[in-house]
Formats: C-alpha cells, sequence, structure tokens
C-alpha cells in the first residue's frame, strides 16, 4: 500500500507532511485557515490509509496477535448457544470460539475499513476539485453557523425571577432652590464629562480629555470593552440623562463583546462592569444588561481554577488562564479583589437560579474564617496555591478596603440576614479599632497602616470611604455601639476634609502622613495627585443621610467647586499631578470611577433621601447601587425565587 501523492493545491507545492512542532518552520505565522483544513483533511484520508493497511496483511503473527486480542473484546451480541457468556446485551467470547464465524467478522470489519477510507478519499478529492475562494467561503459559512450557535446560546432569554422592590429610582428633587441649583451644577458636570467621552474616546475604555482620545490601563486588558460607558449608566440614569443613557445602552447591546483574548482584572470587572451592569439592569429593566453581566461573569468563572478556590487577580477572558500580580508578595492574591465579589456574585445566582456564583464567593468566605488572623487582622496576600498568608501588612486602604466593605454589605444586602458576614465585619473592625485607627497630637482620627509589626502612621485617599462605613455600620453593631461608630464615622469625614482643606486647591493628595509634625498633609511628591476619586465624598454622602448636618452639603459643595475649577478642562475633566501647586499640571486622564462615583455621590448629597434610599439599596464598591434581596441566612436556598 503506498501512500497518497501529494496534490498541488492552486499550483503550488505544498510543503512535506511534518506536523512535528518544528514543522513549517517559514510558513508558521502566514499559515491560513484553508491551508490549515486542507492539511488536515489529507492527513486524515492518509491516517485512514495506513489503518486501513494494517487490517490488509496477509495473514501472519502479527495478525495472529490480532485474532487473540479480539478473544476478549466486547463484542454486541445475544447468541449465547456457543458457550459464551451474556452479559448485559454483550457477549464474551470464550476459548474454542467459531474458527469460521470469526473470519467472517474479520472480512466484514475489513470491508468496512475499505469503504471508509475510500469514501475519506473522496471527500479529500472533491474538495479539493474546488477553487480557493470556494473552499474560503465555505469555511467562512461553518465559522459563521458556530459563531451563531454560540450567540444564540449565550442570549438565551433567562428564566424570570421576581424584582425586588425596586423603591426610590426617580425621586430626590429636592425643595431648596438653592440645594437644586447645586444639584444641578453636578449633573451639568455628568454632561460635560460623558459628552466628551462621547466625542473623543466613545468605545475606548477611558478618555484622555486633553489629547482628546481614548484612553486605557492594564487593568481593562488591551480591548476596547467602553468602561466608561458600562460604569456610568446608572449615574446617567438617576440624573434623569435619559438619550444619554439610551446610547449607552445600544453601544452595549451591539459592541460589549468579551470573546476577546484580553487579560483582565478581576476585581475592576466584576465591580465596574458586572456591578454597572447589574445596576443598570435593575434600574431600567433592560434584560440586555442582565444577560451581558452573565455572560461576562462566565468569563471570569475560571479564574477561581487555583487550588484553593481563591481567585487569580487577573484573567484572560478568552482562554480563562488566570494569574496574579508580579507585584504581589510572594504570587499572592489580594484580599480587597477576592474579598470584593460577593454583592455582585450572589445578585447574579439569584438572577440566574444557578448557584455557581454563589458558591464561589461562600467557598472563599469559608476559607477566610478557617485561618487564623494575626492580631485578628486580615493580611492583604493570600497564596491561592499554598492558601497560606503573603507579608503580613494589613490596611483599610488599597489592598484592603473593600473586603470589610463587602462584609457588612453582605449582611445589609441579604435584608440582615447574612448574620455570619456581620459578625465577620464586627470582629474585624474591632481589631482595626484596637491596632489601626490612632488619633494625631493634633487631635485627628486617623486609620494607620499595619506593616511587618509596627504602624504606619499614614492614611491614604482610599481608606477615606471607611467614615461612611462606620456609619453604615453603627446600625445594629455589636453592644450596640452605634453612636460610637457613627461618631468614628465623624471623626474619620473630618480627617479627610482637613486632608482637602490643608491644600492649596482644596483637593485631597493620594496619601498623607500623621508624623513628625506633619499631620494630614501629603509628603512625598508621589503621594501629591488627585486623581478624581470619589472616597472622601462618598463619606460625606453617607455622613449627610445619617446626621442632616448641613457640613457635609457644604464639604460636598467644597469639593465640587475646586473640581469644576481645577480639573475641568474643554475636552472633559483631569486628574492634577500636586494639589500643593498653584499650577498644577494634568495627567490626562478621565478615569471611568469619576462618573460612576463621585458624581453619583455629589449628586445624591445633593438629592432628598428618596432617591435610592439605603433600607433598599446597597451600593456596591463602585457606587453601583443594587437593591436589597430578601435572602435565607447565608444561603440561597430558602429563597423561593431560587431555584
Ligand atoms: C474605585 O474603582 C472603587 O471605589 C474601588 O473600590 C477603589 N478605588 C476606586 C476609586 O478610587
Amino acid at each position: 500500500m503506498t501512500t497518497p501523492a501529494l496534490l498541488p493545491l492552486s499550483g503550488r507545492r505544498l510543503p512535506p507532511l511534518n506536523l512535528g512542532a518544528s514543522a513549517f518552520p517559514h510558513h508558521r505565522a502566514t499559515l491560513r485557515l484553508s491551508e490549515k483544513f486542507i492539511l488536515l483533511l489529507i492527513l486524515s484520508a492518509f491516517i485512514t490509509l495506513c489503518f486501513g493497511a494494517f487490517f490488509f496483511l496477509p495473514d501472519s503473527s502479527k495478525h495472529k496477535r490480532f485474532d487473540l486480542g479480539l478473544e476478549d473484546v466486547l463484542i454486541p451480541h445475544v447468541d449465547t448457544s456457543k458457550g459464551g457468556k451474556n452479559l448485559g446485551g454483550y457477549l464474551i467470547h470464550g476459548q474454542g470460539h467459531d474458527e469460521h464465524r470469526h473470519r467472517e467478522e474479520e472480512e466484514r470489519l475489513r470491508n468496512k475499513i475499505r469503504a471508509d477510507h475510500e469514501k475519506a478519499l473522496e471527500e479529500a478529492k472533491e474538495k479539493l476539485k474546488k477553487s480557493r475562494d470556494e473552499i474560503q467561503a465555505e469555511i467562512q459559512t461553518e465559522k459563521n453557523k458556530v459563531v451563531q450557535e454560540l450567540k444564540k446560546k449565550d442570549s438565551k432569554p433567562l428564566p424570570p425571577v421576581p424584582l425586588p422592590n425596586l423603591i426610590g429610582i426617580n425621586s430626590g428633587e429636592p425643595a431648596d432652590p438653592d440645594i437644586r441649583e447645586k444639584r444641578n451644577k453636578v449633573k451639568e458636570m455628568m454632561k460635560h464629562a460623558w459628552d466628551n467621552y462621547r466625542q473623543y474616546g466613545w468605545g475606548h475604555n477611558e478618555l484622555k480629555p486633553i489629547a482628546r482620545k481614548g484612553h486605557s490601563t492594564n487593568i481593562f486588558g488591551n480591548s476596547q470593552m467602553g468602561a466608561t460607558i458600562v460604569d456610568a449608566l446608572d449615574t446617567l440614569y438617576i440624573m434623569g440623562l435619559h438619550d444619554e443613557f439610551r446610547e449607552g445602552q445600544e453601544w452595549i447591546d451591539k459592541n460589549l463583546d468579551f470573546s476577546v483574548n484580553s487579560e483582565v482584572s478581576v476585581f475592576e470587572v466584576n465591580i465596574r462592569f458586572i456591578g454597572g451592569l447589574l445596576a443598570a439592569y435593575y434600574l431600567s429593566g433592560q434584560e440586555v444588561f442582565k444577560i451581558k453581566a452573565v455572560q461576562l461573569a462566565g468569563k471570569l468563572l475560571p479564574a477561581f481554577n487555583t487550588p484553593t478556590g481563591i481567585p487569580w487577580a487577573m484573567v484572560n477572558l478568552k482562554s480563562g488562564v488566570g494569574r496574579n500580580w508580579g507585584w504581589a508578595s510572594a504570587g499572592s492574591s489580594i484580599l480587597a479583589e477576592f474579598g470584593t465579589l460577593h454583592m455582585e456574585f450572589v445578585h447574579l445566582s439569584y438572577l440566574t437560579g444557578d448557584p455557581v456564583y454563589y458558591n464561589k464567593v461562600m467557598h472563599i468566605r469559608k476559607l477566610l474564617q478557617k485561618m487564623d488572623r494575626p492580631n485578628g487582622l486580615y493580611p492583604n496576600y493570600l497564596n491561592p496555591r499554598t492558601g497560606r498568608w503573603g507579608q503580613h501588612h494589613t490596611s483599610v486602604g488599597g489592598l484592603g478596603d473593600s473586603f470589610y466593605e463587602y462584609l457588612l454589605k453582605a449582611w445589609l444586602m441579604s435584608d440582615k440576614m447574612d448574620t455570619e458576614a456581620r459578625k465577620m465585619y464586627d470582629d474585624a473592625i474591632e481589631a482595626i479599632e484596637k491596632h489601626l485607627i490612632r488619633k494625631s497630637n493634633g487631635g485627628l482620627t486617623f486609620i494607620g497602616e499595619w506593616k511587618n509589626g509596627h504602624l504606619e502612621r499614614k492614611m491614604g485617599h482610599l481608606t477615606c470611604f471607611a467614615g461612611g462605613m462606620f456609619a453604615l455600620g453603627a446600625d445594629g453593631s455589636r453592644d450596640d455601639k452605634a453612636g460610637h461608630y457613627l461618631q468614628l464615622g465623624a471623626e474619620i469625614a473630618h480627617t479627610c476634609h482637613e486632608s482637602y482643606d490643608r491644600t492649596t486647591l482644596k483637593l485631597g493628595p493620594e496619601a498623607f502622613k500623621f508624623d513628625g509634625g506633619v499631620e494630614a498633609v501629603a509628603v512625598r511628591q508621589n503621594e501629591k495627585y488627585y486623581i478624581l476619586r470619589p472616597e472622601v465624598i462618598e463619606t460625606y454622602w453617607y455622613m449627610w443621610r445619617f446626621t442632616h448636618d448641613p457640613k457635609y452639603r457644604q464639604w460636598g459643595w467644597e469639593a465640587t467647586q475646586a473640581i469644576d475649577k481645577y480639573c475641568r478642562v474643554s475636552g472633559g475633566f483631569s486628574g492634577v499631578k500636586d494639589v500643593y501647586s498653584s499650577s498644577p499640571t494634568y495627567d490626562d486622564v478621565q478615569q471611568s470611577f469619576f462618573l460612576a462615583e463621585t458624581l453619583k455621590y455629589l449628586y445624591l448629597l445633593f438629592s432628598n433621601d428618596d432617591l435610592l434610599p439605603l433600607d433598599n439599596w446597597v451600593f456596591n464598591t463602585e457606587a453601583h447601587p443594587l437593591p436589597v434581596l430578601h435572602l435565607a441566612n447565608t444561603t440561597l436556598s430558602g429563597n423561593p425565587a431560587y431555584r
């Protein structure tokens, strides 16, 4: 039996068939799909022939071995008259079987193989008769069919669940004309940020307002996922900017695609995209947002495939391959990243009826509960391979912050049924108060960072969110210390306001110290920037809701004016590099969280409390409001909506 000659394709000779790792060294990069397809076809015909040839060999010792091999093969048969045993419709042939019948069986097999390989050859010849364009068109049609099938599968409507109580999504208009004016000013700023993004950065993740073009960072991977659109949707909605909302919805419907070869941050994509899409869904009722959120969540799930179930920091949306940030202690995952998934994942399970999301985040919680905590504190780093803590560094700012926030919010979001989360929050906050919270010489309460056995007397802008968190958690606190925690929230709000007030621009630095005579002031040049962050304003808003002390609106208005004066440029809003300089330079980035959070919290600050009331809504860490779900204690199975 000879191997088939290699057939010429469109006048060109194919390279020799060598499909090892280094086959086609020159063609490898440029090998086209149609060529690959044909090569595969020929290869399969070739293999079939070789396989067939094996059976056509004359009787030999090899053949005998094959005979012997057949003796114990299970052959579908039910005739037990020749002494075989019938096992559930299959017959095992024992010794002394009928030689004649065996030969017939072999003959039948040979004929079948011959027919199969002739058919394969015919098909290959038929294919090769077609022109290159025809073959390409056929491949394209096949590809399109597969894509359509996948799309159909992906956009299958999800089973309906009762929508939770959606109260206060269209209200909040203040009666006081002065407050109304301030609220309108914030809305105008939102319009300025959106319109410029619309004009210069549409579809990109963020905007460079000075260069007037799109911008992105590695957290969003290398593809244009319209982060600003998704992050801004709910703010547009509550501000009544419905045309803009619809534009965003249309873009998402037509363009937001997660089947991209792009490595993204699991945490950022969860809080900005899944959080943003879920909030947009609940506010508007538009199915497309729910469907996209579920599609995206499916792409994040492979990140949990680690030895411990603690997810990787990053995942490739296409391949599902995950890894951690190179800078994180000893290959660790980050507490504030893997610990800030709970709210969104519980909602995903609620909306889909699929417990997979819920199980993932509960697994993380259970694992954390079992671990020893130095001084009762949670270190920021945890190795997902070994399940051991990395460096003993604890922070309520960057790397730790929203983990604590989500413990409290898991309890609130469950209509206070998830008491396990509340207990974890209370325990953590007690340890934080004992080891990290201090008063400066000048009487400012601050939250420092625990680093290798000592307290660093430095607080980040990010840490300022904690004022709001303490106030939000006051009600329901252990030993009924509500007054204490509300007071603690007020003290943090005051300290953070001081960090703004002690600058030239009246905007807060990224980090500030309480050391060596310095109080609430940045010392290092690389900590003097303000990148349109929300945390201080977020705390003003929570404090306003719980106390109605007018100073919080006053402080919020100071910040609004400073942002409008120093960060506004004709192409949008930009961060500034030095808040102590009277002629600051811009960083030329309009962060998506400026639209999602900073402007939303300002707008809420100048709205009545009936807009997104805190009894019915819980804000995720990117300020996306999610409704309270009346869930059974730490399990979804008691929920009638959960199938
Ligand atoms: C936001 O993306 C979120 O608030 C996150 O939790 C931390 N930081 C940024 C804004 O500063």
